[in-house]
């Protein structure tokens, strides 16, 4: 109730702060950037969202504080748009269920769209398995009403879930994400490097792009090149950081 109480005065307070951390591809191309939010904590200092997003999503805090998200990371899409390496670079934007359950939630994002002016194809939405288990029509009619609009949608967390190959070809997707967890133990648990190969597989016969996460350390990312994938995301590359700490290191490596 007290974390509940402080993030309330969070929100009031503009207390939250987006960081980004990139992709990048084979050739080390920037492909994209997931947005993470970050709480500012007046005492506390900078607090991880493993410790609030779940209070936010019980306490139903998920929506003011997702709607202050999605618009703040469509403002950054459209501040970028003048920046010589990260125009049209994409933002993906982590969506929690209770998000995409509400009835609002498609009218939501294209008002936000409209407001911040910014590249509906620019946006990409991540959402995770275990969401989709629950009212899954529903969760598909609203994905084609946004992809219709122009708006991209990543599976996360991929691998650790439940799908089913027959509701994966019908969901809009554009792309699966590799659960950090098979990322973290390659080197040691060849059903890691199984489940990977497995993994960029079905992604290719779905015709889906493959990012992985969690990528720490060179022989990962060349286990990972060696088992076909060709997205890349972790602290090998980039820790998540502030706009202006991104534009800064992305212009050092030019
Ligand atoms: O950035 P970090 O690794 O600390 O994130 C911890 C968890 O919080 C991850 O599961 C991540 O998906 C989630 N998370 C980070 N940012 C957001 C966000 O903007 N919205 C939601 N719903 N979850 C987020
Ligand atoms: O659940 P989701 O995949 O959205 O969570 C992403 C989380 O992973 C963020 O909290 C981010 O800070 C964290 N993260 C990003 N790159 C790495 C990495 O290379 N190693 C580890 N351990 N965590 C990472
Ligand atoms: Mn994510
Ligand atoms: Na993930």
């Amino acid at each position: 109730a007290e974390l509940e109480a402080g993030l309330r005065r969070g929100l009031e307070q503009d207390e939250f702060r987006l960081w980004y951390q990139p992709q990048f591809n084979l050739e080390g191309k920037l492909i994209g950037m997931e947005a993470l939010v970050r709480w500012q904590h007046p005492e506390q200092g900078m607090v991880s969202p493993a410790d609030f997003i779940p209070v936010a999503e019980t306490s139903g805090l998920i929506l003011p504080l997702g709607r202050w998200i999605l618009r703040t990371a469509c403002e950054q899409l459209v501040a970028w748009q003048q920046h010589p390496v990260l125009a049209n670079v994409r933002i993906a934007v982590n969506i929690s269920a209770r998000q995409m359950q509400d009835e609002g939630f498609v009218t939501e994002v294209c008002s936000i769209l409209d407001q911040t002016g910014a590249d509906a194809c620019a946006l990409e939405l991540e959402l995770t398995e275990s969401m989709l288990v629950q009212s899954i029509e529903q969760t598909i009619d609203k994905m084609q009403v946004l992809r219709q609009r122009g708006v991209h949608f990543a599976l996360d967390d991929f691998g650790t879930g439940y799908s089913s190959m027959s509701y994966l070809k019908r969901l809009p997707l554009d792309k699966l994400k590799i659960d950090q967890s098979f990322v973290r133990d390659l080197m040691t648990d060849p059903n890691d490097a199984a489940i990977i190969r497995t993994i960029v597989a079905l992604g290719q016969s779905l015709d889906l792009s493959v990012v992985a996460e969690g990528v720490e350390t060179n022989e990962q990312r060349q286990a990972l090149v060696t088992s076909g994938c060709q997205g890349f995301q972790g602290y090998l590359y980039s820790r998540p950081g502030s706009a202006q700490e991104l534009e800064h290191s992305i212009h050092g490596q030019r």
